[in-house]
């Protein structure tokens, strides 16, 4: 079964990977699609975050990194994709994300989604988080990968200096 695990992605941290590791083992593809909106600020642009998440995947066999500007169902039409993986963390996640299901099922009835629930490691963590945290001078070593923390503190000292 083809899967997509769509996001922002800005940028990926250790509670995104870890959802995309054991994703990679119940489905025989995944597709890790960094989505878009023209209305929407992100701190890197969309080839920093899809150059952060190959970097860091590399140890992932049945991956594809792929973007998309658009509505997430057409991209998982037009690619024949059967599940949307997504993460929840707390309580707070759920609402946004049945919605969420809930019109791309409305949409296109023989999708569905899966949700895999976070680690209790990373269930606090955002990439926004990781951000504020990084902009204050915060370790954020046990959150993201090691590419992206060297990433966020040269973008930081960029911004600074
Ligand atoms: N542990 C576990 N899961 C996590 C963690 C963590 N620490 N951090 C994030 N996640 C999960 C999130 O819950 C989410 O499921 C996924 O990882 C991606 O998270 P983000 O924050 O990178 O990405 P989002 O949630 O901003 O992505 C939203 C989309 C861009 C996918 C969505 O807005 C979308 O599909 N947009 C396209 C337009 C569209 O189709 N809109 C209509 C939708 S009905």
């Amino acid at each position: 079964m083809k899967a997509i695990y769509p996001g922002s992605f800005d940028p990926i941290t250790l509670g995104h990977l870890d959802i995309i590791e054991r994703a990679s083992k119940l489905f025989s593809e995944i597709y890790i699609v960094v989505m878009e909106n023209k209305r929407k600020k992100y701190t890197f642009s969309l080839d920093e975050r899809i150059e952060m998440i190959r970097e860091c995947t590399g140890h992932i066999d049945n991956l594809k990194i792929d973007f998309f500007r658009g509505l997430l169902i057409e991209y998982v039409k037009n690619n024949n994709i059967d599940v949307v993986i997504r993460g929840l963390r707390a309580v707070t996640d759920f609402e946004y994300e049945l919605q969420m299901a809930m019109a791309n099922k409305e949409m296109c009835p023989n999708v569905d989604t899966v949700f895999l629930m976070t680690d209790k490691k990373y269930s606090f963590i955002s990439s926004s988080l990781v951000k504020e945290v990084a902009y204050y001078g915060g370790d954020i070593s046990r959150w993201v990968p090691k590419n992206v923390e060297k990433k966020l503190i040269t973008l930081l000292s960029k911004n600074k200096g």
